[in-house]
């Protein structure tokens, strides 16, 4: 095999012939036909899904020298994102099987971002992200066995079994977590950003998020706290046009979402064509290098696309969105597209990637297999990581029923 394949179908196509239902406004936007986006014919925003901006925001940025990246860290990137995407068809396939429960929303055309994002930190950097996070895991460093373990609800995953798809973290590897509710997670951002400071160091929070966020509250008092207090953190919104089933466009009273953080003095607020890892990874290096030397925010807005559903319960299209429109963005896949830059560079050859490719599939496979082989927590283990284990000043712990249920 040469070419990543299709992801495995969800098994919800839409019946031949049917069309997506329209906003009963008749504006043709691809909504979920809900909300109150009805009243109004919402704007035409720049951030349209349907547009061809992908090849318009590659040229604005000029990454093809490779970032004065070697040979080696240039083809590393690719391998990340093919063992991310190989790692994630498993997990399709193995929830599909009934091997894991619970929601699961996967990252399947969005690996420009995470790969591009997270390489160029530092390892005492902080990384913190909603749900749709395996990839982001991955990058960081926890091992597909773990990262597969977790999905299972296994001891060996990097949760304990405990967090499941939507809430993997390392300690070690200053990996905030997977957060689950929209926009709950920017405050935290802003604290491991504002403990940076405190404590004089120079390290940087990343933060991803997705285009719901930004009509939330916290999004805006964040960006507020940060830009007034100067701290060394990165806004990265993931803007992959959908919200669930809901059209950004419909919800969003924004011409395009990077406005938004041109609202606050002091947030350097930019985008970038998140189908691009090198696009990716030079914004970043900028954001970077802001927040370590001059203790200033980002906001990156990084257009991108989700290829499966939202999660493992929605279609891929047929509902709110076109085949057409996932196929339009499926012809820019940000993984072939790289693949064959390397190659015109003559820093890959066709052979090394089909190599790459197969070495992935395996590690998912080994993955999985691994994962089946872990065992579930003791029930007991329901009753851990409760409560801290040591109280400061010495006050002791109040117990006593842990003990009589273990
Ligand atoms: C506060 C809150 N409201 C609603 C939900 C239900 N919900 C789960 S995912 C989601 C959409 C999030 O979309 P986006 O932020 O664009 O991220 P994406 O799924 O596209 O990665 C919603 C509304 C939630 N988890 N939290
Ligand atoms: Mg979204």
């Amino acid at each position: 095999m040469s070419e990543p394949t299709e992801p495995v179908a969800t098994g919800q196509e839409p019946p031949a012939g049917q069309e997506p239902p329209r906003g009963r406004d008749g504006d043709g936007m691809g909504g979920n036909g809900a909300g109150a986006g009805e009243t109004a014919a919402p704007r035409e925003p720049a951030t349209a899904p349907d547009e061809d901006r992908a090849g318009e925001l590659a040229a604005e940025g000029d990454s093809t020298d490779f970032l004065g990246l070697s040979r080696d860290e240039s083809v590393e990137l690719l391998r990340l994102m093919i063992l991310a995407r190989r790692v994630e068809e498993k997990t399709a396939e193995v929830y599909q099987m009934g091997k894991i429960g619970g929601f699961c929303h996967l990252y399947i055309g969005q690996e420009a971002v995470a790969v591009g994002a997270i390489t160029p930190l530092r390892s005492d950097d902080y990384l913190i992200t909603a749900y749709r996070e395996h990839a982001q895991a991955l990058v960081r460093g926890i091992t597909p066995e773990s990262v597969m373990s977790e999905l299972y609800g296994r001891v060996d995953g990097c949760s304990g079994g405990y967090g499941g798809s939507m809430h993997m973290f390392s300690k070690e590897l200053n990996f905030m977590g997977g957060h689950g509710i929209v926009g709950s997670h920017l405050p935290l951002a802003i604290g491991a950003a504002y403990a940076v400071r405190y404590r004089g160091g120079d390290q940087v929070c990343l933060c991803f998020f997705g285009d719901s966020v930004v009509n939330i509250g916290a999004f805006h008092e964040s960006m507020n706290m940060a830009a007034r207090w100067g701290l060394p953190v990165i806004f990265f919104l993931e803007n992959n046009a959908y919200g669930m089933g809901t059209d950004i466009r419909r919800v969003a009273a924004a011409d395009e979402l990077v406005q938004r953080g041109k609202a606050f003095a002091g947030l350097e607020s930019v985008v970038v064509d998140g189908m691009d890892v090198l696009a990716v990874r030079q914004i970043m290096d900028e954001a970077i290098a802001r927040g370590r030397n001059e203790k200033r925010p980002t906001f990156i807005e990084a257009r991108c696309y989700r290829y499966m559903g939202h999660s493992m319960a929605d279609p891929s299209h047929g509902t709110y969105r076109t085949r057409e429109e996932v196929e339009k963005w499926r012809s820019d896949d940000p993984i072939l597209s790289y693949r064959r830059r390397l190659i015109d560079a003559g820093r890959l050859t066709a052979g090394e990637y089909d190599e790459m490719d197969r070495t992935a599939i395996e590690k998912a496979e080994g993955a999985a297999e691994f994962a089946d082989a872990s065992p579930f927590p003791e029930p007991s283990a329901v009753y851990e990581n409760v409560y801290s284990d040591e109280y400061a000043h010495g006050i002791a712990r109040r117990d006593r029923w842990r003990k009589e249920f273990s």
